[in-house]
């Protein structure tokens, strides 16, 4: 974004690259300390919509006023230290200024820093985005995501590609236990609760990968239930619709083939959907058009050969307690299988 301001800009405009650019010192002097102590300015830091906008800019709020409080408290202790009374005690005069400083640093400049907090938080609420341009239902399994479509209709698993400029109303359930739902860039958190549908309102201002993360304690695998947002311009938006609509590319070459027979006369196609295919389980992730994922086992490994070799032997090696079992396969089917399941684009 800096990079094109640089060119062709008004003078005016270059001053606010400048203090946009020292904006972006003073963050990256944050940020590498707080990477120091583990954090990063990819997640809450480094908004990508107004919903993160907000709750940053709350945040270097808050970051600053604890500053101005913590700065102020070390010069009246600083005064104090070096203050001697001389002369005379004013026993009154003295006891006039603790009174002061006990209303003035006890009552009133902490009501004015609350009510202030208060008042920044109830304007941010205000301005969260609301609207539902795009609706898309996402559903917590334990440990993975499913992602469904409208118009056209269509489901797939642990990507979840919206338009940019779009507000994306995003409805919120789980098929199990307590999820929660949050795209640190993008939003706030929200809990995905048994029996209730919650919604929120995803809106990218640039084209991204977003990480996504459940951060409602879930169970064994709850630190790898883990998505992407794949923010694209409307247009690309659509032609992934389009592209992802159509059924399951066919088995091309005798490899292939065999690995298809493979999938489906072994467990594996009760568990899962691929369309266009006589496989249709409900139990795990639709694998329609799985070789397009980037991560395979919701952000747990991957998704090269070597991995999902791994995954399809026994997937509890690479994610220990996940609801998919050990398949008992013979082992030239594997070679093939592989080739299948990499056919699917
Ligand atoms: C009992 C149901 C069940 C069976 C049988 C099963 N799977 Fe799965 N599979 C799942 C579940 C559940 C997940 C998601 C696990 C997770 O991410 O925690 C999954 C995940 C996967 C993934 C990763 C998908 C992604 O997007 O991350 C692949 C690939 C896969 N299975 C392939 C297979 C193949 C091939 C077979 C047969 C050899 C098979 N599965 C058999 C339930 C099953
Ligand atoms: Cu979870």
């Amino acid at each position: 974004m800096l990079t094109t301001f640089a060119s062709g800009t008004q003078p005016r405009e270059h001053l606010r690259v400048r203090s946009v650019r020292r904006g972006t010192r003073v963050s990256a002097v944050v940020a590498s300390s707080l990477a120091l102590t583990g954090c990063s300015l990819s997640g809450t830091l480094a908004p990508r919509g107004p919903d993160a906008q907000i709750a940053a800019n709350i945040w270097w709020y808050m970051l600053w006023l604890s500053a101005a409080i913590f700065v102020g408290w070390l010069a009246l202790f600083v005064v104090a230290m070096v203050r001697r009374p001389t002369g005379e005690i004013d026993e009154e005069h003295e006891q006039r200024l603790h009174r002061r400083f006990i209303v003035g640093g006890g009552i009133v400049l902490p009501s004015i820093a609350f009510a202030s907090l208060f008042v920044i938080d109830l304007l941010g609420i205000a301005a969260l985005p609301q609207g539902d341009e795009v609706v898309v239902d996402a559903v917590g399994y334990q440990f993975w995501w499913e992602f469904a479509y409208e118009h056209p209709e269509l489901v797939t698993a642990n990507e979840l590609y919206i338009p940019t400029d779009t507000d994306v109303q995003v409805r919120l359930r789980t098929e199990d236990v307590i999820h929660s739902f949050w795209v640190p860039q993008l939003s706030g958190k929200r809990d995905m609760v048994p029996g209730r549908t919650n919604v929120l309102t995803l809106h990218a201002t640039e084209p991204g990968r977003y990480l996504g993360e459940c951060t409602e304690f879930c169970g064994v695998q709850h630190a790898n239930m883990r998505f992407e947002v794949v923010a694209v311009p409307p247009d690309e938006y659509q032609q992934w619709l389009d592209d992802m609509v159509a059924p399951a590319a066919e088995p091309q070459t005798e490899d292939q083939r065999r690995g298809y027979d493979a999938f489906m006369t072994a467990s594996c196609a009760a568990c899962h959907v691929i369309r266009g295919t006589p496989a249709d389980g409900r139990a795990g992730p639709d694998l329609t058009h799985f070789a397009q994922r980037r991560w395979l086992g919701a952000g747990a490994a991957p998704n090269d050969r070597g991995h999902l070799g791994g995954w399809v032997v026994n997937p509890q090696s690479i994610k220990p307690g996940s609801t998919m079992p050990p398949v008992e396969l013979d082992a030239e089917d594997l070679p093939v299988l592989l080739d299948y399941l990499e056919s699917l684009e």
